[in-house]
């Protein structure tokens, strides 16, 4: 039987380890820079670094995310005009000269408005790069805590479900915009699309599902402390 005191001493220990995870990891994020765009997969860079896509529906907050893990006002372009996004942008992190990874903000889908020719070479890009680009180790699929997981965003899942199969690609549902609900609401939610997750996924499949707000910061360290373990990973 373990003692109280030692029980409480080394959970003290654990949230420290963590903490300081979480520190390393937004240390990390915050030399977060732009890179460059591309509305064509031939031009983005080649292959050699291990890249981390945000992925989700128009305005599911995907901008919204990359700043806040950054700590950047501005490096992503967050809008209230949803379809803003039309690029492929990519920022480094990690070394000037040796970046170990990259994170791909994608154009978001799902967006009325949208003319349907633009629509369709966004879906056939989309769809290419979730299925052929050879660096993607990990996909942050983004969606609003109030919407939980859209057909949409089960079509996205099962373009990659090749890759998640056996954990090749790691996947992590991030519930944005949980600032908006009260925190029963947001954990019935949060119950909701794990087991929605588990239903769609296939065998031997790295996931996992995190509450978070741009907005207040919920979730921030854990995402963070998850894209960093995803490149440390691919790094070796
Ligand atoms: N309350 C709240 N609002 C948020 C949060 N994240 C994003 N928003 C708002 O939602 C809207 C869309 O956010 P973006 O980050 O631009 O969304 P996006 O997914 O990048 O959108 P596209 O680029 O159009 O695909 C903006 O008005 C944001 O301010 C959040 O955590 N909480
Ligand atoms: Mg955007």
């Amino acid at each position: 039987m373990t003692l109280p005191a030692l029980d409480r001493s080394a959970r003290r220990h654990a949230d420290a380890t963590a903490d300081a995870a979480a520190q390393a990891a937004l240390a990390w994020l915050h030399g977060a820079r732009f890179v460059t765009t591309a509305s064509q997969l031939v031009q983005l860079p080649p292959n050699d670094r291990a890249e981390i896509a945000f992925v989700g529906r128009s305005n599911a907050g995907k901008s919204s995310a990359i700043n806040r893990l950054a700590q950047q006002r501005r490096l992503a372009f967050a809008s209230r005009t949803p379809g803003r996004t039309q690029h492929i942008n990519l920022f480094a992190l990690g070394p000037k000269q040796d970046p170990d990874a990259l994170l791909a903000d994608l154009p978001g889908y799902g967006y009325a408005a949208v003319e349907r020719a633009a629509k369709l070479r966004w879906q056939a890009v989309m769809a290419n790069y979730l299925a052929e680009r050879r660096s993607l180790s990990g996909v942050v699929l983004l969606v609003d805590v109030r919407l939980g997981l859209t057909e949409l965003d089960e079509r996205l899942i099962a373009l990659l479900r090749p890759r998640l199969a056996g954990g090749v690609v790691r996947l992590l549902l991030v519930l944005t915009k949980a600032d908006k609900l009260s925190r029963s609401k947001a954990a019935a939610a949060l119950q909701v699309s794990i087991q929605r997750l588990g239903a769609v996924l296939p065998e031997g499949a790295d996931a996992g599902v995190l509450l978070f707000s741009a907005l207040d910061g919920t979730g921030v360290a854990d995402v963070a402390t998850t894209l960093r373990d995803w490149a440390a990973a691919a790094r070796v």
